[in-house]
């Protein structure tokens, strides 16, 4: 059993695609919620998760984006759940995520995809540490 980490991103939040988006997750066989909260993210935490992308242009604009709502916090649990959750995202660019795809059905552009989930077990695991308390997980 693998865990990993979603981040359900302001524009699901302000668009109302809360519900949706989790729907997609908890009817995919295998899957389950074993944690969720809501959060409005600081520039700290942001620059922590997106580590990665500090020195890009968009950055900046990246955190503007990620801080402008409360975002919801989750932990999917499942066989290969890090694989099978990243493939029913789609890729990063909603433009050029197939329909079917959680970003290729509601995503606006290469920013405003809707959601972030975890990209190795390794990340998984250090993402989940940061968003989440033991005590706030469930088996
Ligand atoms: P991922 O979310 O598919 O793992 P990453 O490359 O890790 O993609 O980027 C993290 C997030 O940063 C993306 O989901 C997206 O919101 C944003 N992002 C990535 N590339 C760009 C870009 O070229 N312009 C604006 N935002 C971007
Ligand atoms: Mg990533």
């Amino acid at each position: 059993m693998d865990r990993t980490l979603i981040i359900i991103k302001p524009d699901a939040v302000s668009r109302g695609l809360i519900g949706a988006v989790i729907s997609r997750f908890e009817e995919a066989g295998g899957l389950k919620l074993v944690a969720l909260k809501m959060a409005v993210l600081d520039d700290a935490v942001i620059k922590d998760h997106y580590a990665h992308l500090t020195d890009k242009p968009f950055f900046p604009g990246l955190v503007a984006f990620m801080k402008s709502t409360p975002v919801v916090l989750a932990v999917l649990q499942g066989e290969n759940a890090v694989d099978a959750v990243r493939g029913m995202c789609g890729p990063t660019d909603s433009k050029k995520a197939p329909p079917g795809t959680i970003r290729g059905d509601y995503g606006t552009d290469v920013q405003q995809n809707i959601v972030h989930a975890s990209d190795s077990k390794e990340t998984a695991e250090q993402e989940i540490a940061r968003f989440f308390s033991p005590a706030e997980l469930f088996a």
